[in-house]
């Protein structure tokens, strides 16, 4: 086993990765920015390092600085988290060349599946179903035009160095090629320093659906079953909940069984996703996380197996802890991301200083936070601030724990999405699990039914405003939650979307 393990991250991820070497045994080593010297990561590691000024390509993105603590502190391991350098394959290289263990894959398979190109050709090569499209970069313009035809229109042009949406372009017909390509092509340039693109006939209002791999060293692989993440709003995903209401057991066999050969075949090692993007019934391959993701607590839910810790016990050369015949699937969990942002207000991140905080509880809840009371967001990073999860038996449930966990989730200070996914969990196309990539552009009802919920809240407050003053303050904002509850849906009317 790894014998000390730091942390390259922040937030509420750095005390998930945390929370698992401590049940481990090991010791966890922080490092962290002069904006975060206040931060709950910071004070749950068992030794903490600041690494420099509060932009993230001054602290959290400087390699040469993280693998010097790692070094001076004796920590053999090196967890990344998501985001930052956790897919990057020169960092995953330089640990590999100071003989500190990379929690994750190879930087050679990073760095296959950071070209999405090449990470396509790979998959066709491992049987995976992709997107109608092409197996190498299109550039010039006459050539692309032959390609699209044969694709048929609607088409969409993708950087192949990109991922998550940055730079993707639609194009309904050749009329707007030209113009489509060389802006894809500038785009691709500028912010991934690579001008390739590539072309794949485009999905009009898919699910965003996604395996769970888990790959050893010593060639085994497995999937954890699906995640449905849907519901996002510029790339952003904002709900997630497994398993999908749209995946039969039936074809969560046949794809986790694509998904974890595929694995095998590239010589996966650690946790990772696949991403598929689904239509009309069938699953088509979009590109592969390389990492552990934000929404990975849902899969754990269902589960009970704690892709973390086996994360770590990968990196230290154990075995998987489970075989595929031993994974089973028990009940929906639901995972709704609270974002520090005005939601009245485009969404705009809210830094500031959290005044009152209380978390929910109680069964089937768990929160997995970074912060805490008197706790001051930093504008320096995303506005995650923490992840509420509930399970449930059945989807129906989960909905309804869902809802009563968000109108416990006291958070005051700073505004949070809260009443958006007080929205969504009331929304009859959510309840019934009619998701698609667009669901919250096309659901357009819903920031209005939101503001109905926010005026609902503010006249309750107003009503309570006698108790509102002082030390009394606190409790007050309980009673108005908890009053609030009572104008929810009522009981019974969600209904199981399927699956
Ligand atoms: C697509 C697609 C439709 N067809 N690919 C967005 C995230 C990234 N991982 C892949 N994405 C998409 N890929 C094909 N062939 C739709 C999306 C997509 C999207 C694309 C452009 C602008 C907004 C979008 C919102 C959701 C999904």
């Amino acid at each position: 086993m790894v014998n000390k393990i730091l942390i390259a991250n922040r937030g509420e991820i750095a005390i998930r990765v945390m929370r698992a070497c401590r049940e481990m045994g090991i010791p966890s080593v922080a490092v962290y920015s002069e904006a975060d010297k206040e931060a709950l990561f910071v004070n749950y590691a068992d030794e903490a390092h600041c690494i420099g000024p509060p932009p993230a390509t001054a602290s959290y993105l400087n390699i040469q600085k993280v693998i010097e603590v790692a070094k001076e502190s004796g920590a053999d391991a090196i967890h990344p988290g998501y985001g930052f350098l956790s897919e990057n394959p020169k960092f995953a290289r330089a640990c590999e060349e100071e003989e500190i263990k990379f929690i994750g894959p190879s930087s050679r398979v990073l760095k296959l599946m950071g070209d999405k190109v090449a990470a396509r050709r790979e998959m066709v090569r491992a049987g995976v179903p992709v997107v109608p499209g092409t197996d190498e970069c299109v550039a010039e313009f006459e050539k692309t035009k032959d390609i699209a035809k044969e694709i048929g229109y609607p088409v969409i042009i993708k950087p192949s160095g990109g991922g998550g949406g940055i730079g993707m372009t639609i194009v309904a017909n050749e009329g707007e090629l030209a113009k489509a390509l060389e802006s894809t092509q500038a785009i691709a340039t500028t912010t991934f320093g690579l001008c390739d693109v590539y072309i794949e006939k485009y999905l009009s209002n898919p699910r965003h659906i996604e395996f769970q791999l888990l790959g050893d060293s010593k060639g085994n692989a497995i999937h954890l079953g699906e995640r449905e993440c849907s519901i996002q709003r510029r790339h952003q995903k904002l709900i997630e909940e497994s398993p999908s209401p749209a995946v039969t057991p039936a074809m969560r066999i046949k794809m986790g069984e694509i998904a974890a050969n595929a694995a095998r075949y590239v010589g996966y090692e650690g946790a990772g996703t696949m991403e598929f993007l689904f239509s009309d019934g069938k699953f088509y391959f979009l590109e592969v996380n390389a990492r552990v993701q934000v929404e990975h607590p849902v899969t754990e839910m269902v589960t009970g197996v704690d892709i973390v810790i086996e994360q770590i016990r990968i990196a230290s050369g154990l075995p998987l802890s489970i075989k595929q015949e031993e994974v089973r699937w028990n009940g929906w969990a639901i995972e709704c991301r609270i974002n520090a942002e005005d939601p009245l207000n485009d969404f705009v991140p809210t830094p500031g200083k959290i005044k009152s905080y209380h978390s929910p509880g109680g069964i089937g809840i768990r929160v997995d936070s970074g912060v805490y009371t008197h706790y001051t967001v930093p504008p320096f990073y995303d506005s995650l601030i923490s992840k509420l999860i509930v399970w449930g038996r059945d989807r129906n449930e989960a909905i309804m724990r869902m809802r009563r966990a968000l109108y416990e989730y006291i958070i005051v200070g700073v505004k949070t999405n809260i009443p958006f996914h007080k929205a969504v969990m009331e929304n009859p196309r959510f309840v019934k699990g009619e998701l698609g990539t667009h669901y919250i552009e096309r659901e357009t009802t819903l920031i209005n039914d939101m503001r109905r919920i926010m005026e609902r809240e503010k006249s309750l407050e107003e009503r309570l405003s006698h108790l509102l003053e002082g030390k009394k303050r606190i409790a007050a904002i309980a009673a108005v939650t908890a009053l609030a509850r009572t104008y929810g849906v009522p009981y019974g009317q969600s209904t199981n979307g399927g699956g």
